[in-house]
């Protein structure tokens, strides 16, 4: 666990508040650490599973015990692409339901006075019409290729609203598209798609060979970049105070870029092509399943809180996220 105080000003300021982060050590976790010397007037815990296994309610109550956090931002859980998802359904479904379970009901017992959990996109119902707004979450089941992840992550919407109703808990749940940045997973069969072909790539060059997408190339996707959602998640955090204020109460809040950014999977490939100056073959794998086609959402609630926000195109995060891999990529393999 990292412990981090801004600056010594601050030390002999023992009211500090705490905000504790769960999955501190991930994609969001890392994008997260990035920024808080904008919020000098908390001090943030970065958890890892290396300190405490949130599967194991012993666990998560000795985390809660030793820290007593004023706030928790929970990020924790087992995430993967679409191939780790439509491979590994019990754990998707037993380990994230299990983590969220355990870090709500001990937000609560230990009186935290905000909870901002993370649910994604990809639970919406896969039949629905576009763009996808917060109260359509429980219209219908999601996608099939990521029923898993998606019904124990819908949890995280009732289980915080049965505390909001019951005691007046502020336990809300933002909802990010797909992130991309440096930290991610780069696996090439669990990672998402970005990081995935952006190793793919890599070795594509390196050796040689035909570039390899996996189906067709033509679902979209809305991207958002991980420093970006970490600076609306503090943009948030910091200014929402009551469950009166946002509205955020009724639901949850979708992050994305916007619907205009909406891109296609062979598109972001041949961004990934160009980066690297690959000038071979790009292949799209017809045996492989394309998962959902798109999950397009509407930013209209996010707009009306924060206002204009400039996020970091496609082209420049990629470009980021790239040069981090080639930096670190000994490392960056998970
Ligand atoms: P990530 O990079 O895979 O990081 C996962 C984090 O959770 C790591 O810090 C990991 O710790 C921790 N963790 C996993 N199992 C744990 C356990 N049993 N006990 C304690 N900690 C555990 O995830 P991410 O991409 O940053 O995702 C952050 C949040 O955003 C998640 O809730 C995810 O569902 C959501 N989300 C992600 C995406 C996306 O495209 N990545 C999109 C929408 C929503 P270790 O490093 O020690 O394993
Ligand atoms: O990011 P991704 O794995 O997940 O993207 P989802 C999958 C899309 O990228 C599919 C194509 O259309 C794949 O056919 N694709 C092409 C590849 N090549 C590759 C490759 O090498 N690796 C991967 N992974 N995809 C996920 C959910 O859905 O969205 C998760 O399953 C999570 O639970 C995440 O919520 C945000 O966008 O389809």
């Amino acid at each position: 666990m990292e412990f981090v105080e801004v600056s010594s000003y601050e030390k002999n300021l023992e009211k500090l508040k705490t905000i504790l982060i769960t999955g501190g050590s991930g994609l969001v976790g890392n994008a997260i650490k990035k920024i808080i010397n904008n919020y000098t007037k908390y001090k943030f815990i970065f958890i890892t599973s290396k300190d405490y296994d949130l599967i194991k309610f012993e666990d998560t109550q000795k985390m809660f015990e030793f820290y007593r956090p004023n706030y928790v931002i929970h990020l924790a859980a087992y995430v993967g692409g679409l191939y780790k998802n439509m491979n590994n359904k019990v754990e998707m479904f037993e380990k994230n339901l299990m983590i969220n379970f355990n870090v709500i009901k001990c937000s609560h017992d230990y009186k935290v006075e905000k909870l901002i959990s993370c649910l994604s996109t990809c639970i919406f119902p896969d039949k629905t019409t576009y763009p996808i707004r917060e109260d359509m979450l429980h219209n219908g089941p999601p996608h099939e290729s990521n029923y898993a992840y998606a019904y124990a992550k819908r949890m995280i919407e009732l289980h915080s609203r049965t505390y909001r109703e019951s005691y007046g808990d502020n336990f809300i749940c933002i909802t990010p598209c797909n992130i991309y940045g440096p930290y991610d997973n780069f696996s090439l069969e669990d990672g998402h798609v970005l990081p995935s072909l952006i190793h793919k790539c890599y070795l594509a060059r390196k050796n040689n060979e035909d570039f390899i997408i996996r189906g067709t190339g033509k679902p979209l996707r809305q991207f958002i970049y991980s420093e970006d959602l970490a600076k609306i998640i503090m943009i948030l955090f910091d200014n929402q105070n009551s469950l009166s204020d946002f509205d955020i109460n009724k639901d949850n809040i979708i992050i994305s870029s916007p619907e205009e950014s909406e891109i296609s999977i062979g598109d972001i490939a041949r961004i990934i092509a160009n980066k690297y100056n690959y000038k071979n073959r790009i292949i799209f794998d017809q045996k492989y399943s394309d998962g959902q086609y798109k999950k397009t959402v509407s930013i209209d609630k996010l707009y009306n809180i924060i206002g204009d926000f400039n996020y970091t195109s496609i082209e420049v995060g990629i470009n980021n996220t790239i040069d981090w891999f080639i930096e670190n990529i000994d490392n960056s393999k998970r």
